[in-house]
């Protein structure tokens, strides 16, 4: 037996300065969909983009298209990166393919 594990005082790890181990996860960050008005994509296209895309009610998503229509911009949906930013592309060639200018676009909206 050693010296220390005689001693009824020892205790291990006493008086050994201890750093906390950084964390392991991060919280993911955030990020909103935006949807940016224009003058000629038709409130109805608008409506069943939201509706398709980010999964709102007919009610919510025409209350959203009238806030675009009126801000000039407004929050479709919020998610982690690859999911928003696979939203932006499918919307974007989405109104593309139907040969309207509506855009949406990223904005970083902070850590779940
Ligand atoms: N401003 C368009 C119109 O008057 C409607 C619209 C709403 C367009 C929202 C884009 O993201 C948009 N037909």
């Amino acid at each position: 037996m050693s010296e220390n594990e005689q001693n009824p005082e020892h205790f291990p790890g006493d008086g050994l300065a201890l750093q906390e181990a950084s964390p392991k996860v991060k919280k993911p960050s955030l990020y909103r969909v935006v949807l940016l008005n224009d003058d000629y994509t038709p409130m109805d296209f608008v409506v069943q983009v939201l509706k398709r895309f980010f999964g709102l009610s007919h009610d919510r998503a025409t209350t959203v298209m009238l806030h675009i229509h009126t801000r000039g911009r407004g929050v479709a949906g919020v998610y982690t990166y690859e999911i928003a930013e696979t939203k932006v592309i499918m919307v974007n060639d989405y109104a593309r393919e139907h040969e309207h200018p509506l855009q949406s676009t990223l904005e970083e909206a902070g850590e779940s």
